[in-house]
């Protein structure tokens, strides 16, 4: 099982040229903002307060790289590998002029970080599928990234029709293959699926 036993904020960047030019392996956490992702990056890490959450959603524009330390307790190993938090999407106010400085940003990301080795889709469980989370779906299938879905805030909904919204959400989201896993955040149910993906693409 991988652990993650150490981890450090290395840099925020827009541009490739700014990005960290170590080659470790790394992971991305995309959604729309306000989905969870820097609480779910606070978890898997075990570093609370690592990635900012929440106070003020859709300011962080930049791609955010954490670099972490993990173990894998069964072989007795250890290595690093790198996490990015995505600026997160969807915010209604936000200009076209915004989105499309967005676009081009995670574009460049997926184009030239050659070490990505897949991405956290994260949905609310709470709300039927999006347009913003398809568009970022057929743009990880069209540039053949691997990925799963984490709904996220799953303590929202009770347990007994967890399976049903899932399904739903898979359905509305075209997932065929892709994977979704709810997770809790506030529970802390559901992370071992998380490094369950992250160490089977190391
Ligand atoms: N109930 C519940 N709230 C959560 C969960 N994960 C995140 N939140 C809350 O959702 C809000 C946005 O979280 P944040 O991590 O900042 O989202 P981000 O914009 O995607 O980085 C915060 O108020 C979090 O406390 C969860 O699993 N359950
Ligand atoms: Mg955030």
């Amino acid at each position: 099982m991988l652990r993650i036993v150490d981890s450090f904020y290395v840099k925020s960047a827009v541009e490739p040229a700014d990005y960290p030019a170590s080659a470790y392996p790394e992971f991305a956490f995309a959604g729309r903002s306000n989905v969870g992702k820097s609480t779910l990056i606070n978890l898997i890490t075990n570093h609370h307060g690592l990635a900012k959450t929440s106070g003020s959603p859709g300011k962080t524009r930049l791609l955010n790289f954490f670099l972490t330390r993990y173990k894998l307790d069964d072989v007795e190993d250890t290595g690093f590998l790198q996490l990015t938090d995505l600026p997160g999407y969807g915010f209604a106010q936000v200009s076209q002029n915004e989105q499309e400085k967005w676009r081009r940003m995670v574009n460049k990301y997926f184009e030239q970080r050659a070490q990505l080795r897949g991405l956290f889709v994260l949905v609310d469980i709470r709300h039927p599928a999006d347009k913003k989370d398809i568009q970022m779906l057929e743009m990880l299938r069209l540039r053949e990234i691997d990925h799963c879905v984490i709904a996220t805030k799953a303590d929202k909904i009770p347990k007994t029709k967890q399976k049903k919204v899932l399904q739903e959400l898979s359905r509305g989201l075209a997932l065929g293959d892709v994977a979704i896993y709810p997770v809790s955040a506030l529970k802390n149910t559901g992370i071992g699926k998380l490094t369950e993906f992250m160490e089977s693409r190391l």
